[in-house]
């Protein structure tokens, strides 16, 4: 590994908590193979410039015209792969699935989508919609409402300076194992694991 400023967080659960939907072996190479080459190819490309100053990998993804060639574009890959895994894996729990409780989320979906349901199709046809890798995203925009966008690569709504607070990762690692060509069954299989309390945190943390 690769010593540097950024540095794998733990799975905050076991390998094996999201079965039957995510199955252990698929949860261990992700995380211990995936999640931990992002970070080190982003402390790899960091290296080559030592007087850059930064404060987290958001604060990176913020400011990628700052960050010369090619060391933006590895930034922006596995700055984008780091920040986006850190994510994916607390949107997720062992107790998760269902609806969001009452609340703020609860709220906001109703607000800008007309319902749950409606919310679940549009964030489905975004996941479904991606062509190779890449990721469905539900996010907060710059007028505070919610959004969904897809993106390919490890991109996501922070380019564009909008606020994710939930991912999908549609990559083919994320599922192959498991569901082989079957993606679609994957994204179903999903909906049963997502931790919408801390969904809610998340978008707790943004509006005021
Ligand atoms: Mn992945």
């Amino acid at each position: 590994m690769e010593k540097g400023f950024f540095s794998l967080p733990p799975l905050p659960y076991a390998y094996d908590a999201l079965e039957p939907y995510i199955d252990a072996k698929t949860m261990e190479v992700h995380h211990n193979e995936h999640h931990a080459a992002y970070v080190n190819n982003l402390n790899k490309a960091l290296a080559a410039h030592p007087g850059l100053t930064y404060t987290s990998v958001q604060d990176l993804l913020l400011n990628l015209n700052h960050i010369p060639e090619p060391t933006r574009t590895a930034v922006r890959n596995n700055g984008g792969g780091h920040y986006n895994h850190s994510m994916f894996w607390t949107i997720m729990s062992k107790n998760g699935g269902g609806e969001p409780k009452k609340g703020n989320l609860s709220h906001a979906i109703e607000r800008d989508f007309g319902s749950f349901a409606q919310f679940q199709e549009q964030f489905n046809a975004a996941a479904k919609s991606v062509f190779g890798s890449g990721w469905a995203w539900l996010f907060l925009n710059k007028k505070e409402r919610l959004e969904i966008r897809s993106a390919p690569n490890q991109d996501n709504p922070l380019l564009q300076e909008d606020t994710p607070i939930l991912g999908l990762d549609v990559w083919e690692h994320a599922y192959y194992l498991k569901y082989m060509s079957k993606r679609v069954n994957y994204i179903d299989a999903w909906w049963h694991v997502v931790n919408w309390g801390q969904v809610e945190d998340n978008l707790r943390a943004l509006v005021k």
